[in-house]
């Protein structure tokens, strides 16, 4: 039975992420500035309780603070235990879209509706190792997937080879429901392998250290450089 309310919910483009815990946190709004030259609309932040994952690079403070200096959507991506309570404070502070984990969600549903309730965009995130399956009974609450392609925790990782045939299998797995949902990328999603996540089906790219935040080019360069690949991607998917 399809998705009624999923169908026709992808986004036009693929859309770039930047992840602002790789950004320079001590020089965040000049960052900020440049990647809103570069025609960055989105920004993704990673919430870490140092207990789902032992990471927690970036705090509540300082989304609050970010949020009256742009008008970037925010992407939250949660890596909590206390899901519901995180919710509730990103809502607070006026967020865009927020995924939460399959493996951290006690009651997932209930998790997926409370960032609904908010008129906030619900995604489920899926670790390397969990099966597309774990989408099956949340599909009518679902806005949007995001597939880890790195294990959630850290920034700078190389990809888990099978997350990109994983990506391939989301894409259809979804249509196979009928539910036409955006799929988000998060984990070494560099230029060598953006062409080949946007050819599997991915429409949201969290740009870390190696694309939009790498060393050797400005912010402007990478993300000019990011919105190559996706164009060589976005070729390949015919052949998906
Ligand atoms: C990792 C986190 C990510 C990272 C991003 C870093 O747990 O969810 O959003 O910030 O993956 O990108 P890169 O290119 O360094 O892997
Ligand atoms: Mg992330």
């Amino acid at each position: 039975m399809p998705v009624e309310s999923a169908v026709s919910s992808r986004l036009p483009s693929v859309h770039i992420a930047p992840s602002v815990m790789c950004a320079d946190l001590c020089n965040l709004e000049s960052d900020i500035r440049e990647l809103e030259t570069a025609g960055i609309d989105m920004l993704h932040f990673d919430l870490m309780d140092a207990h789902f994952v032992p990471n927690m690079p970036i705090g509540l403070a300082l989304i609050q603070q970010l949020r009256p200096k742009t008008d970037c959507a925010f992407d939250i991506h949660l890596m909590v235990e206390n899901n519901d309570f995180f919710v509730d404070a990103v809502a607070e502070i006026g967020v865009q879209q927020i995924a939460v984990h399959v493996e951290s969600a006690t009651h997932l549903d209930r998790t997926l509706s409370l960032i609904q309730a908010h008129g906030i965009k619900a995604g489920a995130a899926l670790n390397p190792a969990t099966p597309l399956s774990a989408l099956g009974y949340v599909l009518e609450r679902l806005d949007f997937v995001l597939i880890m392609t790195v294990n959630p925790g850290f920034a700078g990782q190389k990809l888990v080879p099978s997350t990109l045939r994983k990506i391939a299998e989301c894409r259809a797995f979804l249509s196979e429901h009928g539910a036409d949902l955006p799929i988000e990328v998060d984990g070494n999603v560099s230029f060598e392998n953006i062409p080949k996540m946007v050819s599997a089906g991915a429409d949201i790219l969290v740009g870390g250290t190696s694309s939009v935040f790498q060393k050797s080019g400005s912010r402007l360069e990478n993300v000019q450089r990011a919105q190559k690949a996706i164009k060589l991607g976005l070729a390949g998917r015919e052949s998906f």
